[in-house]
């Protein structure tokens, strides 16, 4: 079984003059510990481990509520849980801090290490000093986001076996990097511009793709409004203010740059986000995009993904400076770092970066650490590659660490704390999730082929005499072959 229980869960320092009360602590801990790993090493499945996840988090916020009396009566300030020293992701290591705190390159002198903000731990508790920057969330909008990123990534299972299959030709999962698209997306309005990569799947469910609508354009079929001309995944929506992904890296970012600056001109106060991975950030329109933003105040948030890899290329290859972020705080924009694996985080830090750029007239930009739990593609082998060694002792390797860490989890153990989520609530989004998206595969495959004739459609208001000719040429060629193309029966149409 890959999945690990967390070794370093709960950061409970030892409090000032109770030497008693820590040893009881690390008791408590060590047995809560030994506890979850008994039903981990029994456990056949994501419910029994997610039982003894949350049993050891109940044990820890016991813990955490006797200490506080304790604090309380005794009136000695006890940190109840301390910041995690360093973060431990790929991409950039430093200090966490709970402050929001955009960065002003023409204002603050920043230090040579941005700092990490985030507000939950690894495990789901809020952070010293946390309070400031939560953001108000409705129990609706909390269980909204649980949700989507669960079925996301329950979709994505069923996909990505689907591609295994031979069913779909291509595929990728944002598998441990759900609250990045989530926790951004939820925080913007539902007319502001989204700008994809490709690993954004919480984007469009989040603004109301449904299942079948996915699987129609990863099947390529007549109801795909792309009518198949697209590599599976490279989707998008007008009406959801969601343009199509590219697959050329970084072109979505001076477009970015360009929907903002229009939505500026026009003096609506929409914005546009772009979502854009840290190798992406090494193409040369990145650095324009940045640029020409800030010189022109276009009202643009650059969310960088930094999940440690592009394809095979680990960051220590790609850059040897502090992460991505220094590039937002060179172009002149404020800029910051921020626990992407904590949604709550990720929210908080894109309202803040949708304020700023619509009040201030400036464009942000925001480094989501993460970490990319799959391969990059299913045209990917990361065995080859990924590195073995967890950032910490204890741990099978790079990947299991990350994924005890992953956001659905962290969020998970958040809401639990406030009496908004259990393990029979997520079984049954997963489960449901699993049903609706193998029932979206086996209707998209269904559904009949595009029509020949819209390969030429939709680009020419008039068909250039260049594709006439081919025109020409196809429909003579299917004429003659007729049975080698029978998906393409409605050559006649052409
Ligand atoms: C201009 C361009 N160069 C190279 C590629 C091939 N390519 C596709 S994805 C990718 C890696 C991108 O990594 P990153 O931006 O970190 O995003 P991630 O896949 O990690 O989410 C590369 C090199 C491409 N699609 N376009
Ligand atoms: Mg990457």
């Amino acid at each position: 079984m890959e999945r690990q229980f967390p070794s370093s869960i709960g950061y409970f320092p030892p409090s000032k003059g109770s030497s008693s009360r820590s040893m009881r602590s690390a008791r408590l801990l060590r047995v809560a510990r030994s506890e979850a790993r008994r039903a981990l090493s029994s456990s056949s499945g994501l419910a029994e481990e997610n039982a003894a996840l949350r049993m050891t988090v109940a044990a820890l916020q016991r813990e955490r509520e006797t200490l506080l009396s304790a604090a309380k009566s005794s009136g000695v300030q006890t940190p109840i849980v301390s910041l995690n020293e360093k973060s431990k992701f790929v991409g950039a290591q430093g200090e966490f801090s709970p402050e929001l705190k955009f960065w002003y390159p023409d204002i603050d002198s920043t230090p040579p290490v941005l700092p990490c903000f985030r507000l939950i731990d690894d495990v789901g508790l809020p952070v010293q000093g946390s309070d400031a920057a939560m953001p108000p969330l409705e129990q609706e909008v909390a269980l909204a986001c649980m949700r989507t990123m669960l079925r996301v990534n329950e979709f994505e299972k069923i996909f990505h076996d689907a591609q295994r299959q031979g069913r779909i030709p291509f595929f990728l999962t944002s598998r441990g990097e759900e609250a990045c698209a989530v926790g951004s997306i939820a925080a913007l309005r539902p007319t502001d511009w989204v700008l994809p990569q490709y690993r954004e799947m919480g984007a469009f469910f989040w603004r109301g793709f449904s299942f079948q609508e996915v699987a129609n354009q990863l099947c390529a079929n007549e109801k795909d409004p792309a009518h198949g001309r697209q590599l599976p995944l490279h989707m998008g929506s007008k009406e959801r203010h969601i343009l199509y992904v590219k697959s050329t890296l970084g072109t979505q970012c001076p477009h970015a740059a360009g929907v903002a600056y229009s939505m500026k001109t026009a003096g609506s106060d929409q914005v546009a986000i772009t979502y854009f991975g840290e190798g992406c950030a090494s193409e040369g329109d990145v650095s324009s995009a940045l640029n020409i933003a800030a010189v022109h105040g276009c009202p643009t948030i650059f969310f960088c993904r930094n999940n440690g890899y592009a394809i095979s290329t680990n960051t220590r290859d790609q850059y040897v400076s502090d992460g991505v972020a220094p590039r937002g705080l060179a172009f002149g924009m404020p800029t910051i770092r921020v626990d992407g694996n904590d949604l709550l985080a990720v929210m908080a830090a894109t309202k803040r970066a949708r304020e700023i750029a619509t009040t201030e007239g400036r464009p942000c930009l925001i480094e989501a650490m993460t970490y990319r739990i799959g391969a990059h593609s299913t045209s990917d082998d990361d065995s080859k590659y990924r590195t073995a060694e967890a950032p910490e002792a204890g741990w099978d390797n790079e990947r299991a660490y990350w994924e005890a860490r992953s956001p659905i989890i962290r969020f998970g153990r958040w809401m639990q704390a406030l009496g908004w989520w259990d393990v029979a609530a997520e079984e049954a989004v997963r489960k449901q999730a699993r049903k609706e998206a193998i029932a979206s595969l086996n209707a998209a495959q269904e559904t009949a082929r595009p029509k020949a004739f819209t390969l030429f459609t939709d680009v020419y208001d008039e068909l250039p005499w260049t594709l006439a000719a081919q025109h020409d040429s196809l429909k003579a060629h299917l004429k003659s072959y007729p049975k080698a193309y029978d998906n393409l029966a409605a050559s006649a149409d052409l």
